[in-house]
């Protein structure tokens, strides 16, 4: 091995929405993290490693960052900034629109000062947008004169516009140490945690307004064939949560049509992601004020 190589860890923080989970999934070139054009998708801070041939690199994805309007949204920004704790390195990502001053980068920016150590880059994301070009200077102006940035890249996790860079850049600020895991790993989520969110995915982006943040999915059985070598099909089973009996019927839809379009479209994604045929069965319940209630968020893994 060579004696240069570098490993780390690389804690993605923004505001909601613009482009953490995508941009990660773009590096690794594998759906780790759910992605929407609603904010609030990614509940956990989730581990994808990149494994490079003059790096590993820890990327850790977390929620966006933002003001909390219930409980969960605590443990959802708790969460994101606990993700600095162990950080070698902070990519701080924001879009081509972003101001320093908007509330949100605000409390990121007050909440990175408390972590002055750690070398922060800047990812200037979705430049594919029309107008981007001019945009690019005036805000790393505006972003300079508020935090000490070690490097600014423009990128797009849509197009993939500097990506490699991205990477080069993240890992050229590792500290040189032997990979921390095996170079196989791909991450420290089980296929079960990626299910959940999978079908989390398909019915946020299926629901507006508050029925996305008002879902939990909680994975009752997941009986693999790679863990039951005579089974030949993958069954899953699935509890959709929500709070109030209208969003229940939201998502049941008229004769139960939009909980069976999220149903085929959650186990294409299933299949895709294990490989095997799949069956899927998703039950809908109430389970109200799960948001704000201790006892349920620990339960659905929100601790
Ligand atoms: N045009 C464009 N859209 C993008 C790009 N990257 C992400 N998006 C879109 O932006 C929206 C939000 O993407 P996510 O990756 O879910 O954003 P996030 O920052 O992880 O959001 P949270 O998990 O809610 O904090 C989705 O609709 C993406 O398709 C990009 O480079 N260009
Ligand atoms: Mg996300």
């Amino acid at each position: 091995m060579q004696t240069d190589f570098r490993a780390g860890i690389v804690a993605v923080i923004g505001r909601p929405n613009v482009g953490k989970s995508s941009l990660l999934n773009r590096i690794l070139k594998y759906k780790l993290s759910i992605v929407s054009a609603k904010p609030q998708t990614t509940r956990d801070n989730i581990l994808g490693l990149y494994n490079g041939a003059a790096s590993q690199i820890l990327f850790v994805d977390t929620p966006g960052i933002h003001a909390p309007l219930n409980k969960l949204g605590e443990r959802l920004v708790e969460r994101a900034v606990s993700g600095l704790e162990d950080a070698n390195v902070v990519l701080y990502v924001v879009t081509i629109d972003d101001r320093p001053e908007q509330s949100e980068n605000d409390r990121i920016l007050k909440v990175l000062r408390d972590y002055p150590g750690i070398p922060v880059v800047l990812a200037v994301n979705k430049v594919d947008l029309p107008g981007s070009r001019s945009k690019i200077l005036p805000l790393i102006d505006r972003f300079t004169k508020k935090i000490k940035l070690r490097d600014v890249v423009p990128v797009s996790a849509k197009d993939g516009t500097n990506g490699e860079v991205l990477v080069r850049t993240l890992e050229s600020l590792l500290p040189v140490a032997a990979p921390l895991y095996p170079d196989d790993m791909i991450t420290d989520r089980t296929e079960r945690f990626i299910a959940q969110e999978l079908i989390r995915e398909k019915i946020i982006a299926s629901t507006d307004e508050e029925v996305p943040h008002s879902v939990a999915v909680e994975i009752e059985e997941f009986k693999s064939p790679d863990e039951y070598p005579e089974r030949r099909d993958l069954f899953v089973r699935a509890t959709v949560y929500v709070e109030r009996e209208g969003q229940r019927a939201i998502i049941l839809g008229r004769k139960g049509e939009k909980i069976k379009t999220i149903g085929t479209a959650a186990r294409k994604a299933l299949e895709e992601m294990t490989g095997h045929k799949t069956y899927l069965e998703l039950w809908v319940k109430v389970n109200k004020g799960w948001r704000d209630s201790e006892k349920e968020l620990k339960r659905l893994g929100y601790e």
